[in-house]
């Protein structure tokens, strides 16, 4: 299955049925009062969040829905029928905004959750609602109110605690795959990772929170190098970064330092909140270096990384681990963990989250 986060569509809800002018004609009852009956509803359109769908690409192959119409009313006093609403599934984590108002209509965080994208026009009235005492044959209906119609932008935003971020290669994957249930696809090339995957950390009874692995962001993401930035709208909603850096990288010119600062100015130009967002350093790969050497390494990485005066970053936190061996992954999952829960009490529902096997292994 394709994993697409983005999606354009219209909606056109239906129109009411008229109303119509109708008047009893029977033998013997000559004139017969009126009996025209109202029009149905329209068809509403309405967006359902269902967590056993993933991603928006149903909504690539079609991209216009249009409900029916209600039915017009008839004599004898019937009323015309009510047209169907149509119920569009999306993932749980999509955001609907108004394409031409830019508004927000709709953020469907948990399952089942439901919101009206178009309106159906309501049914119009029948002669038989105009009778009165001094009109006994009105030739009065209404017609039906016309169906909303809206173009519509669709963004999956992932519902996740934490967010990994960092250089193709860095060991993203390998750790979500340490430390969670994910099993996503790992590679000594990079963009091996094409979407996001995500992962439930246990720790503990009970306790768990939810990680989001993306693929690797390159300097000039923002040009669209690499894969470009737009799947940092995934990191969006977590609370968390986790910057993952190799620091033992295999090309003897790369400079870990400089890069992992390149990063955080990509994480600017797509989203100030993002990069505003706390952000832990976490050196992978330790296992590469000679143990007598670790310290030292951890230590002149992240001088290097924050610099200084004014283009100096913030520091919060740093965590050397080797995904591989799994040398360090339990304490930073434990003090994670403690930081979730200073800032928030609720995790990410977990029920709301589906982990989708097929997906995750691309
Ligand atoms: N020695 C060592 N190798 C590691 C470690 N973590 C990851 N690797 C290796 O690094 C390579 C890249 O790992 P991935 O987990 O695919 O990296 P990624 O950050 O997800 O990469 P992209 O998906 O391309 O962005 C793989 O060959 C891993 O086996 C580690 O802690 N130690
Ligand atoms: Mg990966």
């Amino acid at each position: 299955m394709k994993f697409i986060d983005e999606a354009y569509i219209e909606v056109t809800a239906g129109n009411g049925g008229n109303g119509i002018v109708s008047f009893r004609r029977e033998k013997f009852i000559p004139k017969g009062g009126p009996d025209g009956g109202d029009g149905g509803r329209g068809g509403s359109i309405w967006a359902v969040a269902d967590r056993n769908i993933n991603t928006l690409v149903d909504y690539r192959y079609q991209r216009k829905f249009v409900a029916k119409n209600g039915e017009r009313g008839r004599g004898s006093d019937q009323y015309g029928a009510a047209a169907e609403d149509i119920r569009l599934r999306v993932p749980v984590g999509t955001q609907i905004r108004d394409e031409d108002s830019g508004e927000l209509i709709a953020d469907l965080t948990q399952h089942d959750q439901t919101a009206l994208l178009a309106r159906g026009g309501e049914g119009g009235l029948g002669n038989i609602h105009f009778k009165s005492s001094t009109n006994r044959t009105p030739r009065q209906a209404t017609p039906g109110g016309e169906g909303e119609h809206r173009r519509l932008h669709l963004e999956l935003k992932v519902l996740a605690d934490v967010g990994l971020l960092g250089l193709p290669n860095a060991g993203k994957s390998t750790f979500i795959a340490a430390v969670s249930n994910a099993r996503p696809k790992i590679a000594d090339y990079p963009f091996t990772t094409l979407h996001p995957n995500l992962g439930v950390v246990r720790v503990g009874a009970g306790k768990s929170f939810v990680v989001a692995d993306i693929p690797g962001l390159i300097e000039g993401a923002a040009e669209g190098a690499g894969l470009g930035h737009q799947f940092l709208r995934h990191l969006q909603r977590t609370r968390l970064l986790l910057h993952l850096v190799d620091v033992a990288p295999f090309d003897p010119d790369a400079d870990a330092a400089r890069d992992a600062r390149a990063i955080v100015r990509e994480l600017r130009r797509y989203d100030a909140a993002l990069a505003a967002k706390p952000r832990w350093l976490v050196l992978n790969k330790i296992d590469m270096v000679p143990a007598a050497e670790r310290d030292a390494r951890v230590a002149e990485f992240v001088k290097r990384y924050r610099g200084r005066g004014r283009n100096a970053l913030p520091v919060e936190r740093v965590f050397a681990i080797s995904a591989l061996t799994r040398e360090g992954c339990e304490p930073l999952c434990l003090a994670v963990n403690e930081y979730l829960e200073t800032v928030r009490p609720e995790n990410v529902r977990e029920a709301d989250v589906r982990f989708d096997r097929e997906v995750a292994r691309g």
